[in-house]
């Protein structure tokens, strides 16, 4: 058996789509029947109790959820293709780093403003807390910018799967913000050869 990933167009299982492309390595894509910003059926609990994508399935039949983890797996699992730096290495450690930060901060704060019904008891405080969040998620994506340094990517010269999630978060961004590093991540990101067609499947020209 090989890698089955669950995903809809224009989710988050865009990044693990891309891992798969970049690592020249096959999964079969199983496209849910689903709008973004809406939840899922309630019979893919069965899958993944928590009924979110991406979902993937490993060879072994074991399930995978959570991004981060999905791609730090994929990285382990398809070593010298590029998609991390290697393992026990300071470069590994800023790479860890990133992408739980991105995770927890900035895809959170998506969740926050796509479902905010979820995260207030008070349904007069719907929008204060999406606004919230779209302010929070500003401020992680200013530490980024700030993190992004020499550039253009997060860990330097080489682009990391760390980078195509965080174009692919920054790019979900609702809000203003001055990130001229960002863009250019994001730039080199969606201009790579093996990641463009994927992007533009999943998120046109956003
Ligand atoms: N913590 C999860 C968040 C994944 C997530 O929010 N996925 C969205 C699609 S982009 C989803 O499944 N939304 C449906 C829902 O939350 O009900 C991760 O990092 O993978």
């Amino acid at each position: 058996m090989t890698y089955r990933l669950y995903n809809r167009p224009g989710s988050g299982g865009f990044v693990v789509e891309a891992a798969f492309a970049l690592a020249d390595e096959p999964f079969d894509l199983v496209e849910l029947d689903s709008k973004a910003g809406t939840p899922l059926a309630e019979s893919f609990r069965e899958t993944n109790p928590w009924k979110q994508l991406p979902t993937l399935i490993l060879p072994d039949g074991s399930i995978l959820t959570e991004t981060a983890a999905i791609l730090i797996h994929l990285a382990a699992v398809f070593p010298g293709k590029g998609l991390a730096p290697l393992p026990g290495t300071p470069a590994h450690g800023a790479f860890l780093r990133w992408m739980v930060f991105a995770s927890v901060n900035l895809y959170e704060a998506v969740l926050r403003t796509g479902y905010p019904q979820r995260f207030t008891a008070d349904p007069n405080a719907v929008d204060a807390t999406r606004t919230a969040a779209v302010t929070r998620m500003g401020e992680a994506l200013a530490v980024l910018e700030d993190a992004v340094d020499p550039g253009p990517f997060i860990l330097g010269a080489e682009m990391s799967l760390a980078d195509v999630y965080i174009a692919m978060l920054f790019a979900w961004y609702r809000g203003e913000i001055e990130a001229p590093r960002l863009a250019a991540l994001k730039d080199g990101v969606t201009q790579n050869a093996i990641v463009a067609p994927i992007w533009r499947r999943h998120f046109g020209d956003r």
